[in-house]
C-alpha cells in the first residue's frame, strides 16, 4: 500500500498538493491510470449502485461506525458515515490510495481518517475498538431483539443489562413485540434467504387472491434490489381498482392467522389520508394505507411447496438442488437434531391504493439511504416533497401524479435508476 502521510501533511499545512501528488504517485506506481480520480455525483439517487462492491473492507468499516452512531442516537453522524460508505460502494474498482478520493463528495474528515487508517494499516483502530467495546456489543445484542430500539437498549444498559441472560434475570416489562422478539431471537437473527422469501411470497400471494380476487402482490425491500439475503421480507399489495384495497389488511391477516402462519402481528393504520383533490388532503377515507409487522412461521412444507415437483423424491425429500441445500442449511444443519421443523421470519406487509402504488413501490424498495437521498434531492434541488404516498411540487402548489417509478424519476429530473442499481 502507498504511503499517504504526505497527502494529509500537505493538506494540513495548506500546501497545494495537486502537482506534487501526481508526480509522487506516478513515480511509485508507474501507472497513470491509478492516479485518475473517480467521478461521482453527490446524491446517491444520481448514481447507479449495484451489489458489486469493490471496496467492502472500507464500506464495512464505515457502515459499522454508522451503525454505532445510529445505535447511540447520533443520527447526523450515522448519515454522514452512510453517505461516505455509499460513495465508495459506487466506485468501479478498489481504492488504492487517498489521492484517488480527492474531489469525491460526502467524504468528511472523519471518514477520510478511517479510510486512511485502513489503507495504511490494514484496519481502523476506531472500528476495532468500537467492535470490542462493551457498549457496542450490548447495543447489538439488545437491539437484535425485534421491538427493541436504541432508546430501550440504552435504558437497559444503564440498568446493568448487557446480554440476554441479564435481561431474563432482571425481568423488565416487555411489550408483546419484544416478548415475541425474545422468543424467536435466534431465528430472527439468521439471514433470510431468497428461497425463504419466495416460499413466503407464495403463501402471501395465495392469501391475497383468496381474500380479494384481482389484488396483486409485489416483493419489495432488499430482495427487489436483487439481494440474496435480508433481515426480513417485505411485500406491497394493491388492487387495480381504486378503493377495492380498503379493508384488505384485516382480511389478509385473519386468513394467515387462521392457517397458523403468524407467530406475531401488529397492524398499524396509516394516518395518511386521501381525497379527490389530492393524495395528501384530509378527507373521509381513513386507513387506506396500512402496514403489518409480523413474524411468519415458515415450515418445511411451505419451503417444499416452492420446489419444482421433479426435485422431490418419492418420499417427499428434496434432491440437493440449490433450493434444497438452502432448506437444509436453514432448518436442519444449523439446528440441533430434533429441532423444530420451521423457522420464524420477519415479514412486513404494506397495502397501498393503486393511485399511490408507484410512490409506495419506490419508497419501499430502498435502500434506506437511496430513499433518504431521493427525498433530500426532491426537497433541496427541486423544491418538492416526496413520500411513499405522493410527490408535491411546492412551486406549482400541486401534487404530481405518477403511475410508474419511471414517471416519478422524470418528475424529479433524475435519470431512471432500476431497483438493482439502488443498492447505495
Ligand atoms: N425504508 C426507508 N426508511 C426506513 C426504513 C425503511 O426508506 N427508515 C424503506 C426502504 C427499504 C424498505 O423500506 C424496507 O426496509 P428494510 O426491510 O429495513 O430494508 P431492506 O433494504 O429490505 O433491508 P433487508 O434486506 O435487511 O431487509
Ligand atoms: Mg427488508
Amino acid at each position: 500500500l502507498l504511503d499517504v502521510s504526505w497527502y494529509t501533511e500537505s493538506m494540513a499545512a495548506g500546501r497545494p498538493v495537486e502537482i506534487l501528488d501526481r508526480h509522487k504517485l506516478q513515480e511509485q506506481q508507474g501507472n497513470e491510470a491509478e492516479v485518475a480520480a473517480f467521478s461521482v455525483p453527490s446524491y446517491a439517487c444520481q448514481r447507479r449502485t449495484t451489489l458489486e462492491n469493490h471496496n467492502t473492507v472500507l464500506t464495512d468499516a464505515l457502515s459499522l461506525l454508522a451503525e454505532n452512531a445510529e445505535l447511540s442516537e447520533e443520527d447526523g453522524r450515522g448519515v454522514a458515515f452512510r453517505r461516505a460508505a455509499a460513495v465508495l460502494k459506487a466506485l468501479p474498482k478498489p481504492v488504492a490510495s487517498m489521492t484517488q478520493l480527492r474531489g469525491l463528495p460526502c467524504l468528511g474528515e472523519h471518514s477520510l481518517r478511517v479510510i486512511k487508517d485502513i489503507l495504511e494499516n490494514g484496519a481502523s483502530s476506531e472500528v476495532e475498538s468500537t467492535k470490542q467495546s462493551e457498549r457496542y456489543k450490548a447495543l447489538k445484542v439488545l437491539t437484535g431483539i425485534f421491538g427493541v430500539g436504541a432508546r430501550t437498549a440504552d435504558r437497559w444498559i444503564r440498568d446493568g443489562i448487557h446480554n440476554l441472560r441479564q435481561l431474563q434475570d432482571s425481568g423488565p416489562t416487555l411489550n408483546r413485540a419484544q416478548q415475541a422478539g425474545l422468543e424467536h431471537y435466534d431465528d430472527l437473527n439468521q439471514p433470510v434467504s431468497k428461497s425463504d422469501a419466495d416460499a413466503i411470497g407464495e403463501v402471501v400471494e395465495k392469501a391475497v387472491v383468496s381474500v380479494l380476487p384481482g389484488a396483486h402482490m409485489t416483493l419489495i425491500g432488499g430482495f427487489r434490489r436483487g439481494k440474496l439475503t435480508g433481515h426480513d421480507v417485505d411485500f406491497l399489495i394493491t388492487h387495480p381498482e381504486e378503493g377495492r384495497e380498503v379493508g384488505l389488511m384485516p382480511k389478509l391477516v385473519s386468513w394467515l392467522e387462521s392457517q397458523g402462519f403468524l407467530l406475531y402481528q401488529k397492524t398499524t393504520r396509516n394516518s395518511y389520508l386521501e381525497s379527490k383533490d389530492g393524495p395528501a388532503r384530509p378527507a373521509s377515507n381513513m386507513d387506506r394505507f396500512e402496514r403489518c409487522f409480523s413474524i411468519f412461521k415458515l415450515t418445511k412444507e411451505e419451503k417444499r411447496g416452492t420446489k419444482h415437483p421433479e426435485t422431490l423424491t418419492e418420499n417427499g425429500a428434496q434432491t440437493p438442488d440449490n433450493g434444497g441445500l438452502d432448506l437444509d442449511l436453514d432448518l436442519d444443519q444449523t439446528k440441533p437434531a430434533g429441532h423444530k421443523p420451521w423457522r420464524a421470519v420477519r415479514v412486513d406487509l404494506v397495502v397501498s391504493p393503486i393511485s399511490q402504488f408507484a410512490f409506495a413501490l419506490l419508497g419501499w424498495t430502498g435502500s434506506k439511504l437511496f430513499e433518504r437521498e431521493l427525498r433530500r434531492w426532491a426537497g433541496h434541488e427541486k423544491s418538492m416533497s416526496l413520500s411513499s404516498h405522493a410527490l408535491y411540487d411546492n412551486r406549482q402548489s400541486k401534487y404530481l401524479r405518477a403511475t410508474s417509478e419511471e414517471e416519478i424519476f422524470a418528475h424529479l429530473g433524475l435519470e431512471f435508476v432500476p431497483p438493482s442499481e439502488r443498492n447505495a
